[in-house]
């Protein structure tokens, strides 16, 4: 059923508008429909994708350019169009980055509010040191920066490292509460992020006492994340999507607090149905290829491509591979949507 068409702003004497206007008033129903659209949000998420091997030498020209005391951080931003270039959103809620650090650099200790991850992109030899823990980057890894902790990178390899940055910034700055402290270098207290909780089932508990921090894994290797996705597909043939979430192994919740994030590994010639949900979704692929269908867009990813699919979109994934697997890392913003009650999921799937 089609809603009754409501009075435009050009419909009210021009008298009548500025009146509102100088006492900072607004009539509501000329902008109703636009707001609450029927049925279904209008995003302004477009489908959009970054190919990696088409960004790869814009990014290292940055290095040739721009020093790292000229930038803090080397990013190259993956910027929605549909958002505005200058936003730079890759959809309401989530921040995409490629950043690159070169041998010997170092990006400098700070920390804020907005929650990070890094998912390693190419190149060995660099770390990030997370209050005071200093976490190895590997290709794959996933190391959490979450709000409030102190964060630097340093490279002692000797070719470039490229990862992959993932931010609820545009929602933390929307909220007002975006801002960074400077910190001095910190001291390394660990090397060990986390590597208490690779076994998954059993947790630490010296004296009965269970860890009390609110992150207590910042690094979740690339190779328990690949052999877990792998056993899960041996062991359970018959399951829909191989894909595992990344948590909090203490809680079990979602690992940070307003973006989630999981890996999928798309078998051979798997074709994955993906429901429509409320959330956007980044896809990147970690190993091998994925093609990715929602609505009218289609991208065929290669390794270390990216791309973001506006949310209330059926999607639809497919390893053209008949012989190898696929890997994909994926974020969204379902923690978010969750506890504030707008998550969806809706039936219907591309057949
Ligand atoms: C940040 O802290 C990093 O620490 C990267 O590597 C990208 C983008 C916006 C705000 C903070 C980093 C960022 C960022």
């Amino acid at each position: 059923m089609s809603l009754p068409e409501l009075g435009r702003l050009e419909d009210l004497p021009q008298d009548y508008r500025d009146d509102l206007t100088a006492q900072n008033l607004v009539p509501l129903w000329p902008s109703l429909r636009a707001v609450l659209p029927p049925g279904k949000p209008t995003p302004r998420t477009r489908a959009t994708a970054w190919n990696y091997q088409a960004l790869r030498p814009l990014l290292l020209k940055a290095g040739e350019l721009t020093p790292m005391e000229k930038a803090e951080r080397r990013v190259l931003v993956l910027a929605n169009p549909g958002h505005g270039l200058e936003k730079m959103q890759a959809s309401s809620t989530i921040y995409l980055g490629m950043q690159l650090l070169l041998p010997g650099e170092w990006a400098p200790a700070h920390r804020h509010t907005p929650n990070a991850v890094r998912m390693i992109v190419e190149g060995e030899g660099a770390y990030t040191t997370v209050d005071g823990e200093k976490c190895l980057m590997q290709r794959g890894d996933l190391i959490l920066t979450p709000t409030g902790l102190w964060h630097e990178h340093g490279h002692d390899g000797d070719q470039p490292v490229v990862w992959l940055d993932v931010l609820d910034l545009p929602m933390v700055y929307y909220m007002e509460a975006s801002y960074v402290t400077e910190g001095k270098p910190q001291t390394i207290s660990g090397d060990a992020a986390g590597l208490a909780y690779q076994r998954g089932g059993v947790a630490p508990a010296p004296m009965f006492e269970r860890s009390q921090t609110a992150f207590p894994m910042l690094r979740y290797p690339w190779v328990d994340v690949r052999t877990a996705l792998q056993t899960l597909a041996r062991t359970q043939p018959e399951i829909e999507a191989v894909q595992v979430a990344y948590i909090n192994p203490e809680t079990g919740a979602d690992a940070q607090k307003i973006l989630g994030f999981s890996a999928l590994m798309l078998r051979p010639g798997e074709t994955l149905n993906m429901p429509a949900r409320s959330t956007a979704m980044v896809f990147h692929v970690i190993e091998g290829g994925a093609s990715v269908t929602a609505d009218a867009s289609h991208f065929a990813l290669g390794e270390a491509d990216t791309c973001c699919i506006p949310g209330y979109t059926a999607i639809t994934l497919v390893n053209a591979s008949t012989t190898e697997a696929s890997f994909v890392f994926m974020a969204d913003d379902a923690p978010l949507q969750k506890k504030l009650g707008v998550y969806e999921v809706r039936d219907g799937r591309n057949v």
